[in-house]
């Protein structure tokens, strides 16, 4: 990672989720092709076109950078580490999108050598742009971030506000994560499911949750976020407490004071799944 990060490559995931957001924002809430990459996984045109718009225009700046993208990326893209990875989620929150349901946003992060450099999120229907570099903090449309201060309250899960998701595979097996959600409703002042990761994390990172936490998540859904939070004076790790990257998996990100306190009731839950005669 080199010490100064050339300012091109923040500019460039600006522009490139800015025309995203525009792409998105002109087909939003017509009559969009969706097809089903799963049972209740869907892909519109919309994601297929602004990946491929995005592809483009990197192979044409640099040459030998590399994207990591939610709809043409091969399972070993995702293992791969080169120097220069752009990890990309063209609509972030496409089950939202297709539904006309006004919660999306594209995420896209440069990662140098495996570390995440720069991040930038923008949300078209709110006009929000979120943005960080490593060791320069983080922004809403230009203006600094911060996590929500114990001082609010939020030093303790019964005053916090939470957000988690769900995977596409929930179908096949709900219990775990349906009984660690229960788990928060009943320890937190409120737990949402808004359906973009990167918006969550976003929403984090501006003090708008205290904490969000997800498992069998993927790469581009979190890259850029992980870093929005962190830069904004955060705590990011995976959900076993772990330090965070971007292929790690889960992610369990927070305001800092009440990391600890999540962290418990996650590894508290999981011990007693793996109990003998475990009971809820
Ligand atoms: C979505 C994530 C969300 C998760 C969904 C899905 P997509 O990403 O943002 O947090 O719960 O299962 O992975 O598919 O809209 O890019």
């Amino acid at each position: 990672m080199p010490d100064a990060i050339p300012p091109l490559y923040l500019a460039t995931a600006i522009e490139a989720v800015i025309r995203a957001g525009e792409v998105q924002l002109a087909r939003f809430g017509t009559d969009v092709r969706i097809d089903k990459k799963g049972a209740i996984d869907l892909v519109t045109e919309i994601d297929l076109a602004i990946e491929r718009e995005f592809r483009a225009m990197i192979a044409e700046r640099f040459p030998d950078h590399v994207v990591l993208g939610e709809e043409f990326s091969s399972t070993g893209d995702r293992e791969a580490r080169p120097p220069f990875c752009w990890v990309f989620d063209p609509v972030d929150g496409t089950t939202n999108y297709a539904h006309g349901l006004p919660i999306f946003c594209s995420s896209l992060a440069l990662e140098i050598d495996g570390e995440i450099a720069v991040g930038a999120i923008y949300d078209p229907t709110r006009r929000e742009l979120f943005t960080a570099e490593r060791g320069q903090g983080a922004r809403l449309n230009g203006q600094p971030l911060r996590v929500s201060l114990p001082s609010g309250g939020q030093d303790t899960l019964l005053d916090s506000l939470l957000v988690t998701g769900f995977h596409y595979g929930i179908h096949r097996d709900p219990e775990d994560l349906v009984s660690l959600f229960r788990e928060f409703i009943t320890k937190s002042r409120a737990v949402r499911r808004l359906g973009s990761a990167a918006l969550d994390l976003c929403y984090v990172a501006a003090g708008r949750f205290d904490g969000y936490w997800e498992s069998k998540i993927q790469p581009w859904d979190v890259a850029a976020g992980a870093l929005i939070v962190s830069e904004a004076g955060g705590k990011v790790t995976t959900v076993n407490g772990e330090s965070f990257h971007s292929r790690a998996g889960s992610v369990l990100a927070t305001n800092g004071a009440i990391h600890g306190l999540m962290l418990d009731t996650i590894l508290g839950f999981a011990e007693r799944q793996r109990a003998p005669n475990r009971t809820q």
